[in-house]
């Protein structure tokens, strides 16, 4: 691979010479780096910038807000909100969208986010990462409402994450494979480390929280406890177990060396399809996971197929190396 092509230098060609994609959202994307840059900042100050710990608020979830759930959710609210290419935000963090103010010029996508996944992790120094999801507004009527976000994850035209870990990595997709760009902090931009990622179809590796065993449904538990037999059951061959408890982590190793990742719909809040939300952390994610040749389904169907009715719906979610993936949702239907 020619060596030092920058982020920004990869989205110009890729508009100009393949034409993949417009000049407004090559610009979104850019601005969804710098402000990721900005996070990764932060997150890298730890204590010495004071930005660990409870922000003693709750967001939408019910769940408490880390400082640093709120630093990035303003981080790219900031850096978005007057460039011009945006129409509207949705967050993780905030209950309602957030519309670009008047005083700035409307564009035409939507730009959804999970500023911070993973926030268990802050405090103990483990992986955490920004997930983001481009949509385009519908046409045909004036200004944006929520509604115009209701788009099923197979509408994406952007998705991605950035992992802050032991390096910050951005990974993307415009819908032609999957590019991942390594921050160097000397040079203060992205670089192009890989490109056309690829899932291995099979694998040795699972992800899945185990504590919660005793709620799972039948298809779940009898796909586990075969990996469980390893070479004395009937998949004949040892499995191993990772769970970190920041989904962009878990979903990255899977990219970059296969694997298959679980939040399934368990017994504990059963009128909930899952935990992981639809908009902001599974379309992104099984988009980039598809684009890699690996699959994603609810444990029965194709989540990027999935119609969202909620802003903030949650969903099951079985993601990674096609073949594992398959034989899940094979065991949820079996017909
Ligand atoms: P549990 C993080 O809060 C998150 O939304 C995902 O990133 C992660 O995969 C999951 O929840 C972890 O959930 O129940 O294992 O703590």
């Amino acid at each position: 691979m020619a060596q030092n092509i920058s982020l920004t230098r990869y989205l110009v060609e890729q508009q100009r010479v393949d034409g993949k994609i417009p000049a407004q959202l090559r610009l979104l994307l850019e601005v969804v780096a710098r402000a990721c840059k900005s996070i990764s900042q932060a997150v890298n100050k730890g204590a010495l910038g004071g930005v660990l710990g409870s922000a003693e608020s709750e967001n939408v979830q019910g769940e408490i807000q880390k400082k640093l759930d709120i630093i990035a959710n303003e981080v790219l609210i900031e850096a978005n909100e007057w460039g011009g290419h945006l129409a509207a935000m949705a967050s993780e963090e905030m209950d309602s969208i957030y519309v670009v103010p008047n005083r700035y010029p409307q564009g035409e996508y939507l730009l959804l986010f999970d500023p911070l996944d993973g926030s268990s992790n802050i405090d103990v120094n483990v992986s955490i990462g920004t997930i983001f999801s481009v949509l385009l507004k519908p046409e045909g009527h004036p200004g944006v409402q929520e509604s115009d976000f209701l788009q099923a994850g197979n509408k994406q035209v952007a998705a991605g994450y950035c992992v802050y870990g032991p390096q910050t990595t951005l990974v993307l997709t415009v819908g032609d494979g999957v590019a991942m760009f390594t921050l160097d902090r000397e040079q203060g931009s992205f670089i192009l480390t890989q490109e056309n990622l690829r899932i291995p179809a099979d694998t040795k590796e699972f992800a899945i929280n185990m504590s919660n065993k005793r709620h799972w449904d039948a298809p779940v538990t009898r796909y586990i406890d075969e990996c469980l037999a390893g070479t004395t059951g009937p998949r004949d061959k040892d499995f191993n177990m990772r769970w970190i408890a920041s989904m962009v982590t878990d979903v990255h190793r899977i990219l970059m060396r296969g694997g298959i990742f679980m939040y399934p719909w368990d017994k504990r809040e059963p009128e909930k399809a899952g935990k992981l939300r639809l908009m902001y952390e599974a379309n992104p994610m099984s988009w980039l996971v598809e684009q890699a040749g690996g699959m994603a389904t609810n444990g029965r169907e194709r989540i990027l197929d999935l119609q969202p009715t909620k802003l903030h719906e949650r969903v099951a979610v079985v993601l990674g190396s096609k073949n594992e993936v398959e034989r899940v949702t094979r065991y949820h239907d079996p017909a």
